[in-house]
């Protein structure tokens, strides 16, 4: 082969390449990232976007896959919209279909989603977007989108390791944070903690009650406390009242000195709903500070028998108990 040939082959080679990489690199990627993991009993619980933090080429899609048992959305508001709760999601629509566009002009929800389902939103512009869980407060991620032309700091092997780097490091975290206390007469409902990344926040849950079977007699009261950053639960005997009214207590319920709510059970058909038991947001300067949390529920027994509870909210994942009361 002359070395003209040599050239031209070189050539050659070299236009093939361009051909192939021009095409390949012009098209959009589609990147996965995971919403919430768990242990095999559901008790602990990591609410988080794993990982909650990527960098894109504007044209590029994500599709997130809800594989746990708890619920949860991955939403995008609009500036300065004000946060739906997770029943009403965007204004008049709640969910948005597969394939939305986010580019900060409209709000685009996946709905809430569990068991496996998926979603996938559309990035055409570039900007840096913040997704929010609307079912947890602290659950939080940062998508940036850059111009096609930019280098892209990481690829889709690296998200995956930091997925696996970030859930086991919340489901260590759940665990650790699970205790019993040593008090007669005292239940932890749920424990929990509160992570922070470039990204945004994750939270790491124990969806128990700690413990669950209570042994007391007939006169005495059980108070639940909370090791809960920031999940909300409830003690709630009898029928479970409906998504709509599960924040505020039951009317039978009123309020101790202290600020604790009070009920008293007499009867194993007796229906009593704690309302949310949560720890006070977190107050920002200027925004008038929050009114403290509720985070302690009393029920006193004034009769024997076995009396079954459940959170409303987290009932599917185990999170139930009984207090047996004793002559
Ligand atoms: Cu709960």
């Amino acid at each position: 082969m002359t070395n003209q040939a040599a050239f031209q082959l070189r050539l050659g080679q070299f236009a093939l390449l361009i051909a192939l990489t021009i095409p390949i690199s012009a098209l959009a990627d589609n990147w996965q990232v995971q919403v919430g993991a768990q242990t095999n009993d559901k008790a602990n619980q990591a609410l988080a976007f794993l990982p909650n933090e990527l960098w894109i080429h504007a044209g590029d899609s994500i599709t997130w896959t809800f594989p746990t048992s708890e619920l949860h959305s991955v939403t995008f508001l609009t500036p300065g919209q004000i946060r739906p709760s997770r029943l009403v999601g965007c204004p008049g629509t709640n969910s948005t279909p597969d394939f939305s566009v986010v580019d900060g002009t409209a709000c685009v929800n996946s709905g809430i989603l569990m068991d496996g389902a998926t979603y996938t939103v559309v990035f055409p512009e570039t900007g840096n977007f913040k997704a929010v869980c609307l079912a947890h407060n602290d659950q939080t991620g940062t998508i940036h989108v850059l111009d096609p032309s930019a280098l892209l700091p990481h690829d889709q092997a690296f998200y995956d390791h930091e997925a696996n780097r970030q859930r086991a490091r919340l489901i260590s975290d759940a665990r650790n944070a699970a205790e019993v206390t040593t008090d007669h007469n005292t239940v932890i409902a749920g424990a929990g903690k509160i992570h922070g990344t470039s990204g945004g926040t994750e939270t790491a849950s124990v969806m128990r009650f700690m413990d669950e079977t209570k042994v007391i007699h007939v006169g005495e009261t059980v108070e639940w406390t909370t090791s809960e950053a920031v999940t909300n639960h409830t003690i709630t005997f009898g029928p479970e009242p409906d998504a709509l009214h599960q924040i505020p207590p039951s009317s039978n319920v009123t309020v101790d000195p202290d600020g604790a709510r009070h009920a008293y059970i007499n009867s194993p058909s007796d229906a009593v709903h704690s309302g949310f038991i949560t720890q006070a947001p977190q107050d920002r300067i200027g925004l008038a500070q929050a009114p403290l949390g509720v985070t302690r529920f009393r029920v006193t027994f004034t009769h024997a028998g076995i009396y079954p509870y459940i959170c409303v909210l987290h009932d599917e994942l185990g999170m139930v108990g009984k207090v047996i009361v004793l002559r």
